[in-house]
């Protein structure tokens, strides 16, 4: 067990340093990459079963498209991206879109306007199973998000049909576009919320491997209900040096941060956990 978390944590590390690599170009959604790393790491490379033709049978979407970053760092590590394709991102006439539109792959969804992604993929668990398919759902979405009426529409859809092929994530993180959640419109008590409307919730940091690994096996051992991983990120979570320099950016410009210096962090992190993973 302890060799697969340090692989993880090594594959979380790699996905943090890609985001930053991507980010650097032209600005991006940097302080979220790389708070969602260790989240990334563990459904990409841990829980999300293999189709056997290089892509996965279990599905993932991701509701909160600007998060796009996440699963750019992720699967640039599986080799599904080429870093030099990311790099482009948000270039006039690229193809790699910072929120990307259904059919990119490693989209499902076209997830710009905010609050889609939790009723489309209780849609699509729910079509699944109609269809006799084993294969798990994973939705990402926010707590942004959360203040919106649709969401709960879906989650409450989710939970009458019983849809327990389906593992909802919640970006946790206290922030949204104009500051604080909690300042602009709260949206806690979100584990007594979710409980409420009848899923099995599982609150947790989202940052360590160990817990994310028990988090989704819980979820999978669920058989009458959906499952949530509320997940108390914080924007740059992993990388102190950022953490510091810019607590609050939802969007990071290219001239906001030191770049290198936090390359340099999560390059020593990197080089540490390689002289430990077999
Ligand atoms: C339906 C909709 N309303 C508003 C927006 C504009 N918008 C883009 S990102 C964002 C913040 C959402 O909060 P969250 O996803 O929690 O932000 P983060 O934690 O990533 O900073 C908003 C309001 C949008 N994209 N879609
Ligand atoms: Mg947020």
């Amino acid at each position: 067990m302890d060799d697969r978390i340090r692989k993880l944590e090594l594959t979380a590390a790699r996905i943090r340093r890609n985001v930053l690599d991507i980010c650097r170009q032209r600005g991006g959604y940097a302080a979220q990459g790389v708070a969602l790393a260790d989240i990334a790491s563990v459904l990409y490379f841990d829980e999300m079963r293999a189709d056997g033709n290089g892509w996965f049978h279990d599905r993932f979407v991701l509701s909160n498209g600007h998060d796009a970053i996440m699963t750019y760092g992720a699967l640039a590590e599986s080799g599904h991206y080429k870093m030099e394709d990311l790099r482009t991102i948000n270039e006039d006439g690229g193809w790699v879109d910072q929120s990307p539109i259904e059919g990119q792959l490693g989209f499902e969804i076209t997830a710009g306007s905010l609050g889609q992604g939790p009723s489309q993929s209780a849609g699509l668990a729910w079509a699944l199973r109609h269809r006799g398919s084993d294969a798990r759902v994973y939705c990402l979405f926010s707590d942004g998000e959360l203040q919106e009426g649709n969401v709960w529409e879906g989650v409450m859809f989710a939970a009458h049909q019983k849809l327990s092929n389906l593992c909802y994530i919640v970006d946790n993180n206290d922030m949204q576009a104009s500051g604080h959640a909690s300042n602009v419109m709260n949206v806690e008590p979100v584990h007594d919320k979710f409980a409420a409307f009848g899923l099995h919730s599982i609150r947790i940091s989202g940052t360590d491997i160990a817990e994310l690994i028990d988090a989704f096996a819980q979820a999978r051992s669920v058989t009458d209900k959906p499952s949530v991983l509320i997940c108390d990120t914080r924007l740059w979570d992993g990388i102190d040096c950022l953490q510091e320099a810019l607590p609050m950016a939802h969007y990071t410009a290219k001239t906001a941060v030191d770049w290198d210096a936090g390359l340099a962090e999560i390059g020593s992190v990197i080089a540490a956990l390689e002289g430990v993973v077999g």
